[in-house]
């Protein structure tokens, strides 16, 4: 192994075009494949961009450079110096002719996980070796749509007046249910593991911060094993004041939007990689009432009670009959947390909204209970102890205006945004019921 001194990459495999025909350029990467003829030999490296071929003759590079460019390691990691001329033959319309080139990371074999191979491994294989299955181009293409979805939040969020905020992880009560919480120790006191921003978020609206919004880690502990649920995922939340459920779905709404559009005009080639597309949703998205579903499943032939959770049977069936994203709103104020607020004039129904992509719940949000009293009776109505809520009660009594907020999974976004089946392929280093390591 060689270091690498003072050698940088002056070009991706992207850059190159025939503007640097004939020039000398400093490309680094992973050895993909070599393919040795005897005179000639063509080395295919790869960056994040693409990849190039080195082309190498014997004759011309003499006896020890050829050797010893044709024996390296499949994807060992080189630094090359070499002229770009142009050859048709070349898929790219060019090959790279090594003038000088540096090992500097050596690659065992065998590979524990192929990078080109076309036999493909199973998902334990793969994410035991996350590093290797991350090299290959349909993989990191999720990954960069991801940040590109990460991005285009952030914008809405910076245009909208939103300041970046973060809250503690480790916590001592449960936000959304007790069931599902991951016990921390936290010297001599019991901690958990937060599920989510919420009570943090909506605390921060007794401040005058007015618009927050938060990206980071939400720690669940379901037991179930699903395409759709992780043990930890990244929860992009906002809360808002001086606003109702009207206000934050407008936000929401303009998210996915630049999220689509973004993606289509950054990542064109990662969703061709892919082979999926999707199409910029048509603003506003339309809102359906809990009510409403409930006559379009019986409609397509299931019957629920007014009150239940929609089941995936029912969930299917709304997601034939209504438009790709759609909101569900004005939800029976039973089935959503105590933090949402009810309706003023019928409060069994509530200012709750879920945002669904077909029958995939991406969201859920709500304008919230800003009257102490109201929001003592809720905790205590779904069994739980106000005294347990003091430091986020307290937040209540000194001046709280009325807000409302959502929280959306980043990772259901990318699975819809990428056509993804499994809410694993969407995140680095999946943790489930299963998984911990790596
Ligand atoms: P909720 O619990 O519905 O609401 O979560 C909000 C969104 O987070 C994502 N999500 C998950 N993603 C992957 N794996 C999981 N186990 C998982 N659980 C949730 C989903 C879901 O729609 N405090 C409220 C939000 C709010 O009202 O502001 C909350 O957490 O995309």
């Amino acid at each position: 192994m060689e270091p690498l001194g003072d050698w940088r990459r002056n070009k991706f495999v992207s850059d190159i075009s025939s503007d640097d025909f004939e020039s000398e350029v400093t490309v680094a990467g992973w050895i993909q494949d070599i393919r040795n003829l005897g005179g000639i030999a063509f080395i295919l490296l790869r960056d994040r961009t693409g990849v190039l071929q080195l082309t190498a003759i014997k004759k011309h590079h003499g006896e020890d450079f050829f050797r010893k460019i044709t024996t390296l390691a499949r994807e060992s990691v080189i630094v090359v110096k070499g002229k770009v001329q142009p050859n048709e033959q070349v898929a790219s319309g060019f090959e790279i002719l090594p003038c000088e080139f540096k090992v500097v990371g050596v690659a065992k074999t065998p590979l524990p996980l192929g990078v080109v191979d076309k036999v493909e491994a199973d998902m334990d294989t793969r994410l035991d070796s996350r590093f290797i299955d991350l090299r290959k181009e349909e993989i990191a293409a999720v990954f960069k749509i991801r940040s590109t979805i990460l991005a285009a939040c952030r914008e809405v969020f910076e245009k909208e007046g939103f300041i970046e905020v973060h809250t503690p992880k480790i916590v001592a009560t449960a936000t959304e249910g007790g069931t599902a919480l991951f016990q921390a120790q936290y010297f001599e006191k019991k901690a958990y593991l937060n599920q989510s921003p919420q009570l943090y978020k909506q605390m921060l609206m007794a401040t005058g911060f007015d618009r927050v919004y938060e990206i980071g880690p939400a720690f669940r502990a379901e037991e179930h094993d699903t395409t759709r649920h992780l043990n930890e995922f990244t929860s992009i939340d906002i809360e808002m004041a001086f606003a109702d459920e009207e206000d934050a779905m407008g936000i929401l709404e303009k998210c996915v939007y630049n999220a689509v559009l973004k993606t289509r005009e950054v990542n064109e080639s990662d969703m061709r990689i892919l082979g999926t597309d999707i199409d910029i949703p048509a603003l506003p998205l339309q809102r359906v009432t809990y009510s409403e579903c409930l006559d379009i499943i019986k409609e397509g032939g299931y019957y629920m009670n007014w009150g239940e959770d929609f089941p995936m049977e029912a969930m299917k069936i709304l997601g034939e009959r209504i438009p790709d994203f759609f909101f569900i709103t004005k939800w029976p104020t039973k089935s959503k947390p105590f933090y949402t607020q009810p309706f003023e004039d019928n409060p069994e129904i509530c200012r709750g909204f879920d945002l669904q992509y077909k029958e995939k719940e991406i969201t859920s949000g709500a304008q919230r209970v800003s009257d102490v009293n109201l929001l003592k009776r809720r905790l205590e109505e779904q069994g739980l102890n106000p005294k347990e809520f003091k430091f986020y009660l307290d937040a209540f009594e000194y001046g709280m205006p009325p807000h409302a907020g959502w929280g959306l999974g980043a990772e259901r976004l990318t699975m819809i945004i990428t056509g993804m089946q499994n809410i694993r392929e969407c995140v680095l280093f999946p943790r489930d019921r299963k998984r911990l390591v790596p």
